[in-house]
């Protein structure tokens, strides 16, 4: 469906730089000299041994320029995970045009022989790898064995709050093992305490060669199946890069927006709520400090189950040091002290059993 989210000089540019990172990623994958094509091309001038492959790269150059959009756009704090094989051309041309490689590596410089030195290396004896890999300034993941995109990304941002880490996830890699566990590390995550993860399936149809199985199920299916892990998934499709650049957009500032919306729903005077909770039942000081801990990490849920707790949230907003007094507050509420046991019972629940409260609370 098309949109009016970029300005046609904003498209323009944006595929401008899109094109000059995929000549910056070709550039590694097959050139030994010649860098800028000043000369016609010889023989000589590709590298006899090729590693990696291009089919990854266009897509996750592709993704990279989006998201520096939205962090732009909405200052988010945003790193980028590339889960899918060989991507490492991808990461390492952005982070060169964005003039950080050459910071890092002043030899690997922002001209010529800075230009060939860097298609050289890649993948090459001395040189860096084909997946992304610690060398790379920003990289937090090695990608050389496929299936832990995903998990590396919950873990970043576990305790992080401020961080949203969009992971790249290849439709191959997605056959591991750890990477089909990994969508439900959704369960574990609090958006009050914690960042958010914004996973992007790469779905190019292949891992290599062969077709996957992610791209040959039908669409409804794989909708399903992610809705099912707890995900609200969106779909960007297409060929033409003038209507997929305004579909990305599109897309990224709703998904962007609803990241905030859960996030600021899981607001102060909810989580003061919790803590209220915990000390109620909690017998004496020492143990309602460990509780109001354990409750920290369920605030989402548990307002999500109190919706009439609105009046307590505002006497605790208002004078939140006369609830932190041992028991004092809960002996004058005898009756809401009731009430709140119940929730906590039930807020206890939901995380035993994470499969519905946490998980729909975080992506819906
Ligand atoms: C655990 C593991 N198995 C196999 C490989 C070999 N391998 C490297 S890339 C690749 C295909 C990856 O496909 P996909 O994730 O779809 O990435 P893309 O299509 O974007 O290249 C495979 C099988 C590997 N690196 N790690
Ligand atoms: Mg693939």
């Amino acid at each position: 469906m098309p949109t009016n989210t970029l300005t046609p000089e904003l498209l323009h540019k944006m595929d401008a730089y899109w094109r000059a990172a995929n000549y910056l990623s070709v550039g590694q994958i097959y050139l030994y000299d010649n860098p800028l094509l000043k000369r016609p091309l010889t023989l000589a001038d590709v590298k006899h041994m090729l590693l990696g492959h291009w089919g990854t790269t266009p897509g996750q150059n592709f993704i990279y320029l989006h998201l520096n959009r939205v962090i732009k756009k909405y200052d988010v704090d945003m790193i980028y995970v590339s889960g899918p094989g060989h991507g490492g051309p991808a990461v390492v041309a952005n982070t060169y045009l964005e003039g950080t490689y050459s910071e890092i590596y002043p030899d690997i410089s922002q001209d010529e022989a800075g230009l060939r030195k860097l298609f050289i290396q890649f993948s090459f004896p001395g040189g860096i790898p084909s997946h992304a890999s610690p060398e790379c300034p920003g990289s937090i993941h090695e990608g050389g064995e496929l299936g832990y995109s995903l998990s590396h990304s919950f873990g970043a941002v576990f305790d992080n709050p401020d961080l949203v880490v969009a992971c790249v996830v290849g439709d191959g890699e997605a056959e591991t093992g750890p990477l089909a566990t990994a969508w439900h590390s959704n369960k574990f995550l609090d958006p009050v305490t914690d960042g958010a993860v914004l996973p992007i399936l790469h779905l190019n149809g292949y891992k290599i060669s062969n077709p996957t199985v992610l791209s040959r199920i039908t669409r409804e299916e794989l909708e399903q199946l992610l809705r099912g892990y707890g995900w609200t998934p969106y779909f960007v499709e297409g060929h033409e890069p003038g209507p997929m650049h305004e579909a990305m957009a599109a897309t990224l500032d709703t998904v962007v927006e609803q990241i905030k919306k859960i996030q600021q729903d899981a607001s102060l005077p909810d989580r003061l709520i919790c803590a209220a909770l915990s000390a109620a039942t909690a017998p004496n000081t020492a143990s309602a400090s460990a509780t109001l801990f354990a409750f920290s990490r369920s605030s989402a849920f548990c307002s999500r189950s109190s919706p009439s707790a609105a009046p307590l949230a505002a006497a605790i907003t208002a004078s939140p040091t006369a609830f932190s007094a041992p028991g004092a507050p809960f002996a004058a509420l005898p009756a809401i002290s009731c009430w709140i046991k119940a929730v906590c019972a039930s807020t206890f629940c939901s995380r035993r059993s994470v499969l519905t409260g946490a998980g729909g609370a975080i992506s819906a």
